[in-house]
């Protein structure tokens, strides 16, 4: 007898064992992804719900641990399916069919590509969006780019570095940031972002969460808008998006740049920073922006400490199972400081790795000062995780 410990983190290698031993490419697949394990927490539940799914894991041999209003359930993806069944779900627990099946729905059918305005873009592959900042006071590249012309050459080098979008930033957010008047931002964004598309770079983002920003940024020629504060910010946000097709990123932060540092209170952080990034891609829904135009963001260091950033990485796939493509901004980030002991300058190798260690468990999308660096770790992540 031979036992062979088979990698469970991923449905491969279980797809390749059974695919070497004959089995069809389909019913293959299936199988490998049926028992991919599986966890969820479910949380706001009745005495007789928590009942009901006690009662069911015992017959149904999925593991329950449970507590006061709330349950974790683990076993297979196709043991704990028929929870997410109207059929085959107890009738007590019929509140929950809904909600689990979006989470299935999202696991088996990950969105493939991204809508952005006059096109689309493939998130087969890794997503890098180069960062242009024009603020004399960004954390990490603040003063660099005071001119077009040099904003615009800077934007040529991350194109030809391998980057896919590039994002045009006129103010800074970093902690206790001054806020720029939309005026002042318009001047710094607009002549960037018209130069960049007369030039035929891009798609372009523009990095506001401001509507006046956002709407001269458009009518410039920006694809899509990437909004730091998901929506909080401005009212008038979200039907300039809607209303302009604009691809959009919606990113997680609590209070304002000068308020965030002191709402990094998490019982557990990437199950709220999901919860509340979940109900910001509803509010963007409801004002009429299509799903598919949607990306979300946890929003590194946005009112998170280190140890925090540390765990939302980690966990990650939590964002992912909301079933939005998913951006992270981790380049030069304080909290790979913390890890590496490297000053903002010298943080590029830690960001290459930290999007690599985002790729797999996930993320499709990276927002990144060094193209040409995270494009190598990206693709050596990418050959990984994507056998051809
Ligand atoms: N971080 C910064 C600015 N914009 N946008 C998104 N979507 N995600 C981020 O994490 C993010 C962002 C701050 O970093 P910078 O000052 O280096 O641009």
């Amino acid at each position: 007898m031979k036992v062979t410990a088979l990698a469970a983190h991923t449905p491969e290698a279980v797809r390749a064992a059974l695919a070497a031993r004959g089995w069809e490419a389909q019913p293959a697949w299936f199988a490998a992804v049926g028992i991919q394990p599986f966890v969820v927490l479910i949380e706001d539940i009745s005495e007789s719900e928590r009942e009901a799914l006690v009662h069911w894991g015992t017959k149904s041999g999925a593991d329950i641990l449970t507590g006061d209003g709330w349950a974790l359930v683990a076993g297979s993806t196709s043991r704990i399916a028929p929870l997410a069944r109207y059929d085959r779900v107890p009738a007590e627990l019929s509140r929950l069919a809904p909600e689990l099946g979006k989470l299935l729905a999202a696991r088996a059918e990950p969105p493939r590509s991204w809508a952005i305005r006059g096109g689309e873009l493939s998130l087969e592959r890794p997503v890098i969006i180069g960062i242009i900042n024009i603020t004399p006071d960004s954390f990490s590249d603040g003063g660099q780019l005071a001119s077009t012309d040099a904003a615009i050459a800077h934007g040529a080098k991350l194109m030809a570095d391998g980057c896919r979008l590039l994002d045009v930033g006129g103010e800074s957010t970093r902690p206790g940031a001054k806020p720029v008047p939309p005026d002042e931002e318009i001047a710094r964004v607009v002549p960037v972002i018209a130069g960049l598309i007369k030039r035929g770079l891009g798609p372009v983002s523009v990095d506001t969460r401001k509507a006046a920003v956002a709407r001269a940024a458009l009518d410039a020629g920006a694809a899509v808008v990437n909004d730091v504060s998901g929506l909080q910010h401005d009212p008038g946000l979200a039907a300039a998006l809607a209303r302009a097709d604009a691809g959009v990123v919606l990113m997680h932060m609590r209070g304002t740049p000068a308020t965030m540092d002191d709402l990094a209170t998490y019982a557990q952080v990437a199950p709220e920073v999901a919860a509340e990034l979940a109900a910001t891609a509803d509010e963007a829904e409801r004002a009429g922006i299509a799903r598919e135009r949607i990306v979300v963001d946890p929003g590194f260091g946005f009112a998170k400490t280190a140890t925090q950033n540390f765990r939302l990485l980690d966990e990650l796939a939590t964002i992912v199972a909301l079933g939005y493509p998913v951006a992270v901004g981790l380049s030069r980030k304080r909290f790979l400081g913390a890890a590496t002991g490297r000053p903002v300058e010298d943080r590029d190798r830690a960001t290459a790795v930290a999007c690599a260690l985002a790729w797999e468990r996930g993320a499709r999308l990276f927002r990144v000062h060094d193209v040409a660096m995270t494009r190598e770790a990206l693709a050596l992540a990418g050959a990984t995780t994507n056998p051809t």
